[in-house]
């Protein structure tokens, strides 16, 4: 496979700055004829390159007059021109119906649509398909009216009628410059939730959410959430819309997310559609951030996109971090924080201490879709975070202006970025720059030294940044530290909270008037994407779990006096719980914090996280250290679980973050009750799923009765899947919930659901939901030696004939194989190599395996 590397980059030969396409849309035989004006750039006598993938050429034309003197190279029409200027016409045809790829053209439920990033325009159309080439475009789209009445395309609409033929036209134009991976159409008989929005200067924006008629109920939360980011980005960031329409289409079958395409978004449906009774608070949740994210592109990503594919994060980091900021605005900015610290230590960190990872701007790759990945977006996040804290608020937004000034309407790269924040930030960022080169988490070592009488206290901090493939021997890197120390007798603050930028091997800090033996709070708000050792005692752990005044370090101190327990009774078979159901309860007990963030602190750490806590993982000994102190928590605290999980606390449904941490944390309880072994639990558990009002309610009283084996279990989900049959998302949740059973017999289950009449690989949400699920359930994926690791890979071999991106992103489970004991490790290894030698397998599946083998 040819390995594309960032240090090969080069300009674009020709620029392309006009582009006009005709479609002739039909699902079998879509015709593409297309229309680029083509302009040498700089003083060279290269031909032009057109990439195309999966189509052939019909006809080639320059400036008006057909050619055939094109050859195909590796894939890339190859056309020698003369002049300078010159207007390039091609033809092709392609079929949406059969793309089961999800690339370029395709077809979902009746809906024609487009993806184009990464490289998917190559798959409409001959062009250079890189996205330092930026084009303006008008698209004219035909098709059946009755079949397609709506016709849509990024920016405004122009013109449109009806032919003699039963068939019409739309015609749109973009007037910014954009690179294909950014060019969106749309054909389908589709409902619109109509909006507006004026921005600060008066412009009247267009707002419309388009969906199948039978969903256009459940996009009213979306199109809040559309208007809110837009007033959101002009008010922090100084950001303001540019065209007078803005469409969000939503389809069932998405690789992603969501896509950003310039005033034409397509969604994945899930991240659209929400009512009480099928979307939870975390879905209601997660439609508001995608919705923002894709909205906040629109200045970082469109109006300023990337050079190359290397500086993804460039646009990728940058809009998580901002969708963050909103979505922390929009409730608690602790619990948001909590959950995104979360989510890092579950998908990123993993990942970066395994066999695919990468810096945030990786050197090379085979398939750019294998890097749409944690690391980019939320490491890249974390960077930025981390350049925030550097400068302060002021400067920041001084340096976030600065670039968007800048570099509007061009390609830009993550170094341009960086020297926009040193440059208004007045700081030099130049070891900071190494958080972009290396991979890795850092390791941060902190133990602090109190001299008593001298008032006195001496922090001691050291970091080391782990080898990753292909890098050894790497540099410290800047860490933006936030610290504060305690009094351990008072529990009050001893002095301001100081941030410690330490950026060499080892350093200590010095704190003076410490009158009492100090408690040291560390890496406070997670300044710092790092992993924390210090010899903090349990005491001193639950000390900070009452006292710390920030909320995160709170958690924190929390989840690290959770996970020693958790750690001690894996590897010794037992382990005192006192400490952890003193901490848990003194939380419950506190009327002051908000019950979400109650929820969170009083969960315990993932069986994963506890798992990369250890030299060599053993799943069966972590999930019965967890369950064993679940018991435990669940039975020494079983009045004030059952008061958290009370049919009286209920009220109607009503999406406010009061609301939302009440349910929360009713259904941790409800899980504490359980799994305290209570007999009436299940009884509980299924009362609560059937006076359910929401599904967040519903779902987990599911989630509870799904861990345990009983009546209830089997009746709820009968009557779940029965009432949401033909819901496609929520028979995702009736599948996933089913794959994260913590129960022995989940494999089995799994493989059977695998034969369902409503299981389907076609669907990139239901391969996730059965197999990501599986895969994500560490109890169960590597239960009896590892049985679930073929059928893992039989999985992903027929998954990607069909999808391979889908299928690669489902991998990374098989590739920890060097965190288990050997007979695992061996029959990991075994699939690995069997992926790898199966002929014909995609690049995207190859590069995951292979890497994951080194
Ligand atoms: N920028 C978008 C990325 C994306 C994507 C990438 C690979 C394959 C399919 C895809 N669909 C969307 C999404 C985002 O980050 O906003
Ligand atoms: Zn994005």
């Amino acid at each position: 496979p040819v390995v594309t590397r960032r240090s090969d980059y080069a300009p674009p030969a020709w620029q392309v700055p006009q582009v006009a396409l005709d479609v002739a849309l039909d699902p079998l035989a879509t015709r593409v004829r297309a229309r680029l004006e083509v302009v040498r750039s700089g003083a060279h006598d290269e031909p032009l390159r057109l990439d195309g993938a999966g189509q052939v050429p019909l006809a080639v034309r320059v400036d008006g007059i057909a050619v055939d003197d094109w050859r195909i190279v590796g894939g890339q029409l190859v056309l020698a021109l003369p002049g300078e200027a010159h207007v390039i016409e091609t033809e092709v045809e392609i079929a949406p119906d059969r793309n089961t790829q999800l690339m370029g053209l395709y077809a979902s439920g009746g809906i024609l649509c487009t993806q184009c990033e990464a490289e998917g325009f190559r798959r409409i159309t001959w062009f250079p398909d890189r996205p330092d080439v930026l084009s303006t475009y008008r698209v004219r789209m035909t098709a059946d009216k009755a079949r397609f009445p709506v016709l849509l395309a990024n920016g405004d609409p122009v013109a449109a009628g009806d032919n003699a033929d039963g068939t019409h036209w739309a015609e749109w134009h973009d007037p910014y410059p954009k690179p294909s991976y950014l060019f969106a159409l749309v054909a389908g008989n589709l409902a619109v939730n109509r909006g507006t929005f004026t921005t600060r200067s008066g412009r009247v924006v267009d707002l419309g959410i388009w969906v199948r008629a039978a969903d256009l109920a459940r996009t009213g939360h979306a199109l809040h959430a559309l208007q809110l980011a837009m007033a959101w980005d002009e008010r922090v960031y100084g950001r303001e819309y540019d065209l007078d329409v803005f469409n969000i289409v939503a389809v069932d079958d998405f690789n992603f997310g969501a896509m950003e395409n310039k005033g034409l978004n397509i969604f994945n449906s899930r991240y659209i559609l929400a009512d009480p009774d099928t979307a939870t608070d975390w879905d209601y949740d997660a439609i508001a951030a995608v919705v923002a994210h894709e909205y906040f592109h629109n200045w970082s990503g469109n109006r300023i996109t990337c050079r190359d594919w290397f500086q993804l994060s460039l646009k990728e980091g940058f809009t998580v971090y901002r969708d963050q900021g909103f979505s922390a605005d929009q409730g608690s900015a602790a619990v948001k924080r909590i959950e995104d610290v979360r989510g890092l230590r579950a998908a990123q960190f993993p990942e970066d201490a395994g066999p695919l990872a990468h810096p945030v701007r990786p050197e090379s790759y085979i398939e750019i879709g294998n890097f749409y990945t944690a690391t980019i977006y939320n490491k890249g996040a974390e960077l930025i975070r981390m350049m925030a804290t550097i400068l302060g608020p002021e400067r920041f937004r001084a340096a976030t202006d600065l670039y968007f000034d800048r570099f509007d309407g061009t390609a830009a790269t993550c170094e341009d970025f960086v020297a926009c924040m040193e440059e208004a930030g007045g700081v030099d960022l130049t070891r900071f720059r190494l958080w972009y080169s290396q991979a890795g988490t850092p390791r941060v070592s902190a133990t602090l030294d109190h001299q008593p009488g001298s008032g006195r206290a001496t922090l001691h901090l050291a970091q080391k940044v782990p080898d990753t493939p292909g890098q050894t021997h790497k540099q410290p890197q800047v860490l933006p530290l936030r610290l504060r120390l305690f009094g351990a007798e008072t529990g009050r603050p001893l002095g301001d909270e100081r941030l410690v930028i330490l950026s060499d091997t080892a350093a200590s800090i010095t704190f003076e008037t410490v009158t009492e033996r100090p408690v040291v709070s560390l890496n406070r708000g997670f300044s710092a994407p790092v992993v924390i050792d210090s010899d903090r005692s349990a005491a001193d752990l639950a000390f900070l779990a009452r006292h710390d005044d920030d909320p995160f370090a709170r958690y924190e101190a929390m989840q690290q006096l959770m996970l020693d327990t958790l750690v001690a009774a894996t590897v010794e078979g037992e382990a005192d719980h006192a400490a952890v159901i003193a901490a848990v309860a003194d939380t419950l007990d506190d009327p002051t914090l908000d019950r979400a963030f109650v929820a969170e602190a009083v969960l315990l750490p993932a069986e994963s996280f506890i798992g990369d806590q250890l030299s060599t993982v053993d799943p069966e000994a972590i999930f019965q250290a967890r369950e064993a102190l679940r018991r435990d928590l669940g039975r020494a605290l079983d009045a004030r679980w059952r008061a958290a999980c009370d049919p009286a606390l209920r009220r109607p449904f009503a999406y406010t973050p009061e609301d939302k941490g009440i349910r929360r944390l009713r259904n941790v309880a409800l899980g504490y009750v359980a799994a305290s072994g209570a007999a009436d639990a299940p009884a509980l558990a299924y009362a609560q799923f059937e006076a359910a009002d929401n599904m967040t309610d519903r779902h987990g009283a599911l989630t509870t009765l799904v861990g345990g084996r009983s009546a209830q279990r089997d009746a709820a989900l009968d009557v779940f899947y029965h009432r949401y049959a033909g819901n496609a998302l929520v028979l995702d949740k009736w599948f996933q919930t089913q794959a994260l059973s913590p129960l022995e017999d989940t494999p089995a289950l799994v493989a059977e659901l695998a034969q369902h009449p409503d299981f389907t690989l076609a669907n990139p949400n239901r391969a996730r939901a059965l197999i990501g699920a599986f895969g994500a359930n560490q109890r169960a994926f590597h239960a009896d030696g590892g049985d679930g690791y073929r059928w893992l890979a039989d999985q992903l071999l027929a998954l990607d004939a069909l999808n391979p991106q889908t299928a690669a992103k489902l991998l990374p489970p098989l590739g920890r194989w060097r965190r288990f004991d050997p007979v695992r490790a061996d029959r990991m290894r075994a699939e690995l190599a069997r992926i790898v030698a199966t002929p014909d397998i995609s690049k995207d599946l190859f590069e995951q395996a292979s890497k994951s083998l080194e």
